[in-house]
């Protein structure tokens, strides 16, 4: 059993990528097994900032091989972007660093085009996905008919089913964006563009599930990467306000390929305190000066859309849920730093709804938007602490406001960290 986790456990930037990058030494293999170019990762490292999108984390450590699997949906012109630029920083991938499964589906034109309509289409507050064509490419896997993967990009037909799900998108488009202003799409062009992304990717292109089943028959270490957050996972999230991949520790087996035998220690990553990009409820959301005051300290943007982020106090109702449905063993507790100079600080420790109390989280987003949270104040600290070190030189209340979130959540907190750089970082267990 060699296989450890690294799963968001709120809606996404609880700053995994750091976590990922720590722990990326001494692993054989880093994998990123759903999403696409909707994640946006962060890692600095000394004075470089770099920000990965489809690219594993692991990437900046020498001597890793990093996987996408066939879980993702693969943005081919954004991944060879990617590359291109860590190549123009010196560092340079290759087939033996990164390998890309010929079972990822294939990001194309169209779905960018349908995820505009797809966004404002659920009756009622729109989903504010990333546009990045996410939902629709997943649609399409799917439903099988009209979806290319990777591998179908090297067969012989190519240029075929290039041209018969034009034709067919060309129709759809036409009668789904309003007042049929829609300019139709060029199935020769499309080949062209793709076959040409083919060519450039095909020294990454292998067999990641025989590889990784190997790799771990043979005891070695794999990283398994989340994106997004669990609270935005397809089944189990906030429904229909999520991302359409399973982004919860449920889906690390399905994108992956991998056996949840295989897993010996899921880290759950949470902020210090809550956000939430995009539309849907949010039970514990600050819309007022401390909600700010968390969106500058937390420099919290989207890293690819650069939109504000909604900003929020914990909830340890969600955080329990997520943890245990991801079969959490510890919590990373992200962004502590960002916490100081508050007066008071609150957690959710339950919700009210119609007038019950409960901490199970609802399963339906109209109950979950009735949520009344319950709050607990506990001090806060004034001291500023990104250079602190260890636990124990952390402030008094500090303490007590970690102690408390792993009672309510069920879980230790093995991992602090109280600012971006590897150093930051203090390993509590
Ligand atoms: P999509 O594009 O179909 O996956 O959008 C569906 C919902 O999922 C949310 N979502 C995210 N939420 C937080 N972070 C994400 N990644 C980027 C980042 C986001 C960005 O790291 O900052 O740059 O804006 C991410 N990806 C998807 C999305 O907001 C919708 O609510
Ligand atoms: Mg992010």
């Amino acid at each position: 059993m060699s296989g450890t986790c690294v799963i968001g456990l709120q809606w996404g930037d609880e700053a995994k990528g750091k976590i990922v990058d720590l722990l990326t030494a001494g692993q054989r293999y880093v994998v990123r097994y759903q999403g696409g170019a909707n994640a946006g990762h962060t890692v600095v490292v000394g004075d470089e900032v770099y920000k990965l999108s489809l690219l594993p984390s692991g990437v900046l450590t020498p001597g890793v091989t990093c996987l996408i699997t066939g879980g993702v949906v693969l943005n081919p012109d954004r991944v060879l972007e990617e590359i291109d630029e860590l190549t123009s920083r010196g560092i340079v991938l290759d087939g033996d660093s990164l390998k890309i499964s010929s079972r990822t589906h294939v990001i194309l034109p169209w779905h960018f085009a349908e995820d505009r309509v797809l966004d404002t289409s659920t009756g009622g507050e729109s989903i504010g996905t990333t546009q990045r064509g996410i939902g629709p490419c997943y649609r399409d896997k799917v439903a099988r008919s009209h979806a290319i993967r990777l591998g179908d990009m090297y067969r012989a037909d190519f240029r075929e089913r290039i041209e018969h799900i034009t034709k067919a998108k060309n129709q759809v488009l036409a009668a789904m964006v309003e007042g049929g202003d829609f300019e139709p799409l060029d199935a020769e062009a499309i080949y062209k563009q793709y076959s040409d992304f083919a060519e450039r990717l095909k020294p990454f292109v292998a067999d990641t599930t025989d590889l990784l089943l190997t790799a771990l028959e043979n005891n070695e270490k794999v990283l398994f990467e989340g994106a997004q957050g669990s609270l935005l996972d397809v089944d189990h999230g906030t429904y229909p306000y999520v991302t359409s991949s399973n982004s919860s520790g449920v889906g690390i087996s399905n994108g992956s390929g991998v056996p949840g035998k295989y897993m010996n220690y899921v880290l759950g990553v949470v902020k210090a305190y809550s956000t939430r990009v995009g539309g849907g409820p949010f039970p514990t959301e600050l819309d007022n000066e401390t909600g700010q005051y968390l969106r500058d300290r937390g420099n919290e943007y989207g890293t690819v859309t650069r939109r504000p982020r909604r900003c929020g106090w914990i909830d340890a109702v969600a955080i329990r849920y997520t943890a245990r449905l991801g079969g959490v063993d510890a919590l990373c507790v992200m962004l502590m730093d960002v916490l100081s100079g508050l007066d008071e600080i609150n957690i959710c420790t339950a919700y009210e709804i119609d007038g019950e109390r409960t901490n199970v989280f609802p399963a339906h987003v109209d109950d979950l938007r009735k949520v009344k949270p319950i709050y607990e104040t506990v001090p806060g600290w004034k001291e500023e602490i990104d250079q602190v070190k260890t636990y124990e030189d952390l402030p008094a209340a500090a303490h007590a406001y970690l102690d408390r979130i792993a009672e309510l959540v069920g879980c230790p907190v093995d991992v602090v960290s109280v600012g971006p750089g590897r150093e930051q970082t203090i390993v509590v267990n």
